[in-house]
């Protein structure tokens, strides 16, 4: 199966993506982690990825679009992949369905995690990664508005999007995921 996680900054994309990762065991490919990695392994292209990530801004697309590239043709990724934090912005998706076509793996599903703002902002508060302060959180949600949302009617008109209420603790979502991915058949 090929699932994409979307929602907000602090929806809970990674903590449900590595729930879900165990439970099918299919591989996570994470864009915020491949990117946090890259700083800290000091890079020259991770420094540069900290830069955006820590004043809210999206990192830019080819440099997102390459790495995921590079992972996708990782052979733990051929039985199925979990998308988290990728596709975020429409160029993205496109990438993503050619990426996807050269190789004739179809996206089966997309989860879309709602949460209200003020309890994101109190999640994302509390975590306090560098890029968890209020000025850096306000861009994010403005790049969110902007750049992500419209993945929303992307998938809607596909047919392959689910909403999902993510309110409750991580485990009251994850039986929600768990039951939309179920519907969809492993
Ligand atoms: P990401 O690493 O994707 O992180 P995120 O959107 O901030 O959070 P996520 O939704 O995964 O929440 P999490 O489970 O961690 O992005 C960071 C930055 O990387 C972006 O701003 C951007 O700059 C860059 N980037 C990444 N992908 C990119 C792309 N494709 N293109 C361009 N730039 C890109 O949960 C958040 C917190 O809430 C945690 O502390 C968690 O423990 C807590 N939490 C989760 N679920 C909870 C629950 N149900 N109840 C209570 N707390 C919960």
């Amino acid at each position: 199966m090929r699932i994409v996680f979307l929602g907000p900054p602090g929806a809970g994309k990674g903590t449900q993506a590595q729930r879900l990762k165990d439970y099918l065991n299919i591989c996570h490919l994470s864009t915020g982690e491949m990117l946090r990695g890259a700083g800290e392994a000091g890079t020259e292209l991770g420094a540069e990825a900290e830069r955006y990530m820590n004043s809210g801004k999206l990192v830019p697309d080819e440099v997102v679009v390459g790495i995921v590239g590079d992972r996708l043709s990782d052979k733990d990724c051929s039985l199925g992949c979990l998308f988290d934090g990728f596709p975020r912005t429409v160029q993205q998706a496109e990438t993503l369905d050619r990426m996807l076509a050269q190789r004739k793996m179809p996206l089966d599903l997309v989860l879309a995690l709602d949460v209200p703002e003020p309890k994101l902002i109190e999640r994302l508060l509390a975590r306090g990664r560098p890029d968890d302060n209020r000025e850096a959180i306000s861009e994010r949600f403005r790049q969110y508005g902007r750049m992500t949302q419209p993945l929303m009617d992307y998938y809607h008109q596909r047919g392959i999007l689910r909403q999902i209420d993510a309110q409750g603790t991580p485990d009251e979502v994850f039986e929600k995921v768990r039951g939309a991915v179920d519907a969809v058949g492993t």
